[in-house]
């Protein structure tokens, strides 16, 4: 990590040490806590992601903005503050320098975490899927698309939602410089569901296959980000036609509700998951533990290579 971060950034002990001894870290976002999970699955997903970044070798750092200054990995007490208050921001870019001055908390998006991780050093970040272009809102276009096209991190997810225009998700990342690379897989995955009938830009089997493609981009001096996209595990994996009615009838209902803006995943998340009963909810935490597991992996993988470029 630099020691380029200016005032408002604190760092937890464990952070600090990691670095110290130069052992893999992995950037986890907050938004998923604050609101993308219900209470009290957040905290106890909050929990276990740490827990297998843990056991698979790397160092978790939560982002999350507290009382106006950016944190690089909470505490427990912190983390169950964060999921527990009523009061949190969903901060994306546009949010960061208003909390910062408010002295505000609220969980971070792939893109603001993306921001902090890129200036941290941090080179790898798990979460579970993307914001993209949102279906019927053509404007609507998520900051972590343009976020990703300006942060060389390699991210881990499992796609992202069918909730949003898939195909135009796929363009507009292309547009920012961001190749798709599939673990294990050749289809662009859409979180609850395997496949999605879009393709990948490559497809890679092992940690050290993505992490060779991170570094090779990296060291040719492009800044984008590299988008590792991994299937839901088999058994938690919905299927596309249990989720097509539910994201129908939600999205439907953000419509009538005039839902627009910031609020509209949260909203789409929320009604997608009480209208299949808790199965995508169960889905959701299936996802999100095994990708950070893969990040580990490909973190860890990343420690053994000297020469990481030029940030
Ligand atoms: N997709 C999910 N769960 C989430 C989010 C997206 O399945 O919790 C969150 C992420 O933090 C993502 C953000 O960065 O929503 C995107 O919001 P917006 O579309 O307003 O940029
Ligand atoms: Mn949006």
């Amino acid at each position: 990590m630099t020691s380029r971060l200016p005032h408002p950034y604190v760092f937890s002990k464990q952070i600090v040490q990691a670095n110290q001894f130069g052992a893999p870290i992995v950037a986890l976002e907050s938004t998923v806590i604050t609101h993308g999970l219900p209470r009290p699955d957040n905290l106890q997903l909050a929990v276990d992601m740490e827990n297998i970044v843990r056991e698979h070798g790397a160092t978790p750092a939560t982002i999350a903005i507290l009382d106006g200054e950016i944190h690089i990995g909470l505490s427990e007490e912190e983390l169950s503050t964060l999921a527990n208050r009523e009061d949190t921001r969903k901060i994306s870019v546009r949010d960061l320098g208003i909390a910062l001055a408010g002295g505000l908390s609220g969980g971070t998006t792939v893109a603001s975490t993306l921001l902090v991780s890129a200036l941290a050093n941090i080179k790898v970040f798990a979460t579970g899927g993307i914001g993209g272009v949102h279906q019927g809102a053509p404007f609507d276009i998520s900051a972590d698309l343009t976020q990703l096209g300006k942060s060389p991190v390699l991210v881990v997810c499992a796609g992202a939602k069918a909730i949003l225009d898939l195909p135009a998700t796929r363009e507009v990342l292309e547009t920012q410089g961001v190749p798709v690379i599939g673990y294990q897989t050749d289809e662009f995955p859409a979180f609850y569901t395997r496949s999605s009938g879009l393709g990948v830009d490559a497809r890679v089997d092992t940690p050290e296959e993505a992490v060779k493609i991170a570094i090779e981009s990296w060291e040719a001096g492009i800044s984008s980000a590299i988008l590792l996209v991994v299937p839901p595990p088999e058994e938690s994996a919905l299927s596309p036609d249990e989720m097509e009615s539910a994201i129908r009838t939600a999205l439907q209902e953000a419509e009538s509700t005039a839902i627009h803006g910031a609020e509209t995943t949260p909203f789409l998340l929320k009604r997608v998951s009480e209208l299949t009963g808790g199965e995508s909810l169960r889905s959701n935490l299936a996802l999100l533990k095994n990708n950070a597991r893969i990040a580990a992996q490909v973190s860890a993988a990343m420690g053994g290579i000297e020469k990481i470029g030029p940030f």
